[in-house]
């Protein structure tokens, strides 16, 4: 089985910058440690990371072809993006919506997400963490729901 850990703008720089709101660890520690746990589990991992909404997109149609459900860290498009919510919609996967930082406890603009009436559940807080929250939960309701 394989899944699509994806995330969308800036996260490139997670762990340069901000590390009292991020934390200090890189996207390329999350997927060593992602691939570690999944490796274990037999499950195979993809990882993509773009700043660009159509990328995303994109990656999100592929998805719907090889991948059983997708982890994503839409970042800042979680606020604002329609055509990423119709995407989730249309692939007719399980998608889990991740966030590092507690978007409750931040500005007002980070409580509305267009994606999350669309996943499966959110999952907000817990650093890089909440990535592999994601994948358990993700692997957990695929397990239930066959
Ligand atoms: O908490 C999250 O994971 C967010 O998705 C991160 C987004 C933010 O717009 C969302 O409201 C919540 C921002 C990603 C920026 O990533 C950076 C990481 C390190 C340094 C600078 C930016």
């Amino acid at each position: 089985m394989k899944l699509l850990i994806l995330s969308g703008p800036n996260l490139n720089l997670l762990g340069t910058r901000e590390p009292e709101i991020y934390g200090s660890e890189t996207l390329e520690d999350v997927e060593r440690f992602l691939r570690e746990a999944a490796s274990s589990q037999g499950i195979e991992l993809d990882f993509f990371q773009s700043n660009s909404e159509g990328a995303l997109i994109d990656a999100l149609h592929a998805a719907r072809k090889d991948c059983a459900g997708v982890v994503f860290n839409p970042g800042a498009y979680t606020h604002t993006s329609i055509a990423l919510r119709d995407a989730i919609s249309a692939i007719q996967i399980p998608v889990v919506e991740v966030h590092l930082s507690n978007v409750h406890a931040r500005e007002e603009f980070r409580k509305r997400s267009y994606l999350a009436p669309v996943c499966i559940g959110t999952i907000s807080g817990f650093g890089t963490t909440s990535y592999r929250l994601g994948v358990d939960a993700l692997l957990d309701y695929l397990k239930r729901r066959h």
